[in-house]
């Protein structure tokens, strides 16, 4: 039990519908602690600038701070090189992004793109463009009935033509962590370029990009206390050197004519415009509070908890719970029979408890299960057994509703 954490989030001593929230939902966003909101205001109250572009000491301030964070994301995730973190929206912006401007360039007809059926919506649209663009053709590695993917055949599906495989971390669904560092190894023996969707690791364990070896990692910062607006994309300086812009405007540029541009040098040749800067700013507040708590304890807090909610939830008759692997993250889905997914997050917000129901944006794993939706809770670092303890009545007690 990590101590002492509860207190650093407002929201969490709030009430939802007259009762005290219990906030399930953090795979979709986490709540954010005082030292983030406090870290975005001191921003705006004290050091508001522009970055890159003023001759004057608040910009030189803003912009210390702003470059401080690309040091410190780096650290996190495992990298030397600050020029390797490119600062996006979040987890889609970053995928899209490399669609763009690695995927368009390099990608010729009958070449493969290769991901699997547990994506998210995030991770296979910007594809699915990417194929009508150039002509590539969209594979996916299949997912069994446990929940996670079929790697017994790898020599199907990596082969010389594929050129680019993209594949999610920790399922957002079911929370299956995947072999990412086999995938990787596969991908490598024929020369495909990796990316790895990190939007529901990185926030909860220890992510070592150079261990992994991916050649791209996504993630979003609202999926780990930082506020929204901010993601980041991770990339091999040497890849992203070579790649074409995403975005044209302002500071991407080293020079414009009217006739043409050329272009700024990494990670800036990817970041158009004004940035992100407060959320930026936020973003490092969260990265200093989860590295203050340790990555390992988040982690083990999180484990800690999904093997309490697994339990408790399979002592509910009438409850399936869906995706067994061993290897998973503090993620559950799951469905009461004759209760529809959305009707039992309706009857659960009147107890206070915030979870998502629906397909999750991730359909095509939902439709290979046979699916149209789920309820969803998901844990993080400032959940308890309590609140688990709760779910579970308030389960029980809408179960026994509908069954009269
Ligand atoms: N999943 C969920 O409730 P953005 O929206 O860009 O921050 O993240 C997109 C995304 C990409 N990959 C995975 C694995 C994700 O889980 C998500 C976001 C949320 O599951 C919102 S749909």
């Amino acid at each position: 039990m990590l101590k002492n954490i509860r207190n650093d989030f407002p929201l969490l001593s709030s009430t939802n519908r007259a009762k005290p929230l219990v906030y399930l939902d953090s795979a979709a966003t986490t709540q954010k602690p005082r030292q983030v909101i406090d870290a975005v205001s001191s921003f705006y109250e004290s050091n508001n600038a522009n970055v890159h572009r003023g001759i004057y000491q608040l910009s030189e301030q803003a912009t210390k701070s702003y470059e401080n964070v690309r040091k410190s994301v780096a650290d996190f995730i495992g990298t030397a090189d600050p020029r390797s973190i490119i600062f996006t929206s979040g987890t889609t912006e970053s995928i899209n992004l490399v669609a763009y401007a690695w995927g368009r360039k390099n990608l010729k007809p009958r070449d493969e793109i290769l991901i699997t059926e547990m994506e998210h919506h995030s991770n296979i649209v910007p594809w699915q463009l990417t194929t009508r663009e150039t002509g590539a053709n969209l594979r996916y590695i299949p997912i069994l009935k446990n929940g996670t993917l079929d790697l017994s055949d790898p020599e199907k599906y990596f082969t010389k033509k594929t050129k680019l495989v993209s594949i999610i971390h920790q399922s957002n669904v079911f929370g299956t962590i995947n072999p990412v560092k086999q995938i990787i190894d596969y991908a490598k023996s024929v020369g495909a370029i990796t990316i790895v969707d990190a939007a529901q690791s990185v926030p909860h364990a220890n992510i070592n990009v150079e261990e992994l070896g991916c050649d791209f990692l996504a993630f979003s910062g609202h999926k780990m206390l930082a506020p929204t607006g901010i993601g980041v994309l991770y990339g091999k300086t040497k890849i992203l050197e070579e790649m074409i812009p995403f975005l044209g405007g302002g500071e991407m540029i080293s020079s414009v004519s009217m006739e043409s541009a050329t272009w700024n040098e990494i990670p800036y040749k990817f970041e158009a415009g004004t940035p992100k800067i407060a959320q930026v700013i936020g973003l490092g507040a969260a990265i200093e509070y989860l590295n203050k708590i340790g990555m390992d304890d988040v982690q083990k807090h999180g484990q800690d908890l999904l093997k309490y909610a697994l339990i408790s939830l399979s002592n509910i008759p009438e409850l399936t719970i869906y995706g067994d692997s061993t290897n998973r993250g503090a993620v559950i889905s799951f469905n009461v029979d004759n209760v529809h997914p959305h009707d039992l997050a309706q009857f659960l917000d009147q107890d206070g408890i915030a979870v998502r129901a629906g397909h999750h944006c991730a359909q095509p794993i939902m439709t290979k299960l046979g699916l149209s939706s789920t309820t969803r809770a998901s844990f993080y670092l400032y959940n308890t057994k309590k609140e688990i303890d709760a779910l579970c009545e308030s389960i029980v007690k809408t179960k026994n509703i509908f069954s009269i």
